[in-house]
């Protein structure tokens, strides 16, 4: 009887043991799932992008358009990319979402991506369809700005104004990797001044 016990125990112990091991297998590969999604959805970007038809200018009243979306899980600006000349009244519209447009400057706790001697802005959260929040850009230069909710989404967006090498920004490396690869490439927006998400 005695020995019957012992084995008891010593098998119940062994059960324990496997079950830690085993139990910590799965979750040192925890991040790799995350990492595959992460490509589909870049996948899923450019399959967009080649369907893009050349893209227009937006004005009303004076202003350059940008307009802020909530679509699919998506968050984005139509255009994300634009360039302008100086002086150029920026009005972002809400169409959908909750949003804001901010600019990356030490004012609003983040790193200088616009021209110094530039004026930083910050909307606040814009809730309702068709809420704006107008910018007039008079300092050359580079300006990256970001969704306060959304930017580790990729919500973020990129205008130049006048000569981008007036102020050129620095690189994005300190971003989250979906903000850093969404901003599009100075060459590309001065190629196309218009670039859509
Ligand atoms: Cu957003």
């Amino acid at each position: 009887m005695k020995r019957t016990h012992k084995a008891v125990v010593v098998a119940v112990v062994i059960g324990v043991i496997i079950t830690v091991l085993v139990g910590c297998g799965p979750q040192d590969q925890g991040s790799a799932p995350q990492a595959a999604e992460q490509e589909a959805t870049d996948t899923s970007q450019q399959a967009q992008d080649s369907e893009q038809e050349p893209a227009e200018l937006q004005v009303v009243d004076g202003a350059v358009v940008i307009e802020m979306q909530a679509s699919r899980g998506r968050n984005y600006n139509t255009p994300i990319g634009l360039h302008v000349e100086p002086g150029t009244t920026i009005r972002f519209m809400n169409m959908s979402g909750m949003h804001s447009t901010t600019a990356y400057h030490p004012d609003n706790g983040r790193e200088l991506r616009i021209p110094e001697g530039a004026e930083a802005w910050d909307s606040g959260m814009m809730t309702g369809r068709g809420q704006s929040f107008e910018v007039t850009l008079t300092v050359e230069g580079v300006y990256d700005y970001y969704c306060i909710p959304h930017e580790a989404m990729g919500h973020v967006g990129r205008i130049i104004v006048g000569d981008p090498d007036a102020a050129p920004v620095g690189p994005a490396d300190n971003l989250p990797a979906a903000a850093r690869n969404a901003l599009p490439a100075v060459d590309q927006i001065m190629a196309e001044h218009v670039v859509l998400p």
